[in-house]
């Protein structure tokens, strides 16, 4: 890895995980060794963020940013790379607590971050090599259909949109006008994928192997459905014909 894409910060929301939570702290750091972690817990009943603290009692490269009440994902992560930035971390990465993104594959994305030359790095279900493992048809009809809905709405060319394993290069991160974000669900994902694309930067999608939580309850829910629907289309019907993205290339070009 580059000299400059050293630093490493994990984010990983949390709402009510408790029996993911301390496998998947140690999977996370038996398979990266040099990352830090920050907890964003949003005040569980189930006693998460309690915890949490005690896990990082033992790792002073965990950390744990507790949240008065549930908003949402978005929210969540706003938090978090805030919190990032404000450190001087190089990379910010994305990491459900629920073992559906494994941790073992960090690695594969932070290795194309830099390697790849990308500013952003999804772990993709849907490009040749990716997998969902244990999701019911209507789950992956879901998934699916709302990645293509995103794709050819927005015009983004990204086949795991909604995916929440990634990797972005913090400085990239802090260039994102997170202030105006309010996105709260899966439409978070979506956001931040095309606001680096919108402003010029490059996207790269490394296969991952999804598999379907085994312990606790997944929070998604019909609303966080209808929220990405609204938005993604109203978003797209609004900035069909700007060419915002080439607008950014062409000024970040001439600044440089
Ligand atoms: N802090 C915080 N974390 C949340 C919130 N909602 C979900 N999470 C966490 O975000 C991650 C993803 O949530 P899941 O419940 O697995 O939802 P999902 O992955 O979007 O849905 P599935 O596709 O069913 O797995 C998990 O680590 C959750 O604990 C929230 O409002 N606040
Ligand atoms: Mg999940």
């Amino acid at each position: 890895m580059s000299e400059s894409l050293e630093r490493v910060l994990v984010v990983i929301p949390t709402f009510d995980e408790i029996e993911n939570l301390e496998s998947i702290l140690a999977r996370t750091r038996a398979a990266n060794p040099a990352v830090d972690i920050l907890v964003v817990d949003d005040s569980s009943p189930d006693g998460t963020g309690e915890l949490a603290d005690r896990v990082a009692v033992g790792d002073e490269r965990i950390h744990v940013l507790h949240r008065a009440e549930k908003v949402g994902l978005g929210p969540a992560y706003l938090a978090g790379f805030a919190w990032g930035l404000d450190r001087e971390y190089d990379v910010l990465a994305e990491m459900d607590a629920d073992g559906s993104h494994a941790p073992e594959q960090l690695p594969d994305l932070l290795h194309a971050l830099s390697e790849a030359e990308a500013d952003l790095v999804i772990g993709s279900r849907y490009v040749p090599g990716g997998e969902v493992r244990g999701w019911a048809t209507w789950r992956l009809l879901l998934s699916r259909g709302g990645n293509r809905y995103a794709r050819t709405m927005l015009r983004l060319p990204v086949h795991d949109a909604t995916g929440g394993f990634r990797a972005y290069r913090a400085d990239v991160v802090g260039e994102l006008h997170l202030d105006d974000i309010s996105s709260a669900g899966y439409c978070f994902q979506v956001d931040m994928a095309w606001r680096t694309w919108r402003a010029g930067y490059d996207i790269v999608e490394v296969p991952i192997a999804f598999t379907e939580r085994t312990l606790g309850r997944s929070k998604m829910s019909a609303s966080i459905v209808g929220e990405a629907l609204v938005r993604v289309g109203w978003w797209g019907l609004r900035n069909r014909s700007r060419g915002a993205r080439a607008l950014a290339i062409a000024s970040r070009r001439e600044r440089s």
